[in-house]
């Protein structure tokens, strides 16, 4: 390679950083989101149609589960370690998340308001 060729791939490369935030990994924005008895927090998330995620979900007590159909989200998330959800939503609406692992009495309750816009 010339060294004119050298310095093109080189910009390249730096302009390909900028492109996913300059440092942030091509999974894009990470949003933490912590399970515990009987709720999720934040119980609301807003998400841009199109605009890739990870939703970097642990939990502060037991192990919950994390499901959601018409978005193809289905993990457990276990106390002592995060879990990452890669997500792009390809459609706009409210989506509601649950807890589909028993975690106790109130477990019926537990959930996560997904809004694509
Ligand atoms: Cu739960």
């Amino acid at each position: 390679m010339t060294t004119t060729g050298w310095r093109w791939a080189r910009a390249a490369a730096a302009a390909a950083l900028l492109a996913f935030g300059g440092g942030a990994s091509a999974a894009g924005r990470v949003i933490e989101v912590k399970a515990k008895r009987f709720e999720f927090s934040p119980a609301e998330l807003r998400l841009k149609l199109g605009e890739p995620v990870t939703l970097r979900v642990t939990s502060a007590d037991v192990t919950h589960g994390f499901y959601q159909k018409e978005l193809g989200i289905d993990a457990e998330i276990e106390p002592g370690r995060a879990t990452e959800v890669a997500l792009t939503p390809t459609r706009a609406g409210r989506f509601t998340l649950i807890c589909d692992h028993f975690c106790g009495a109130g477990h019926g309750n537990m959930r996560l308001v997904l809004v694509v816009e």
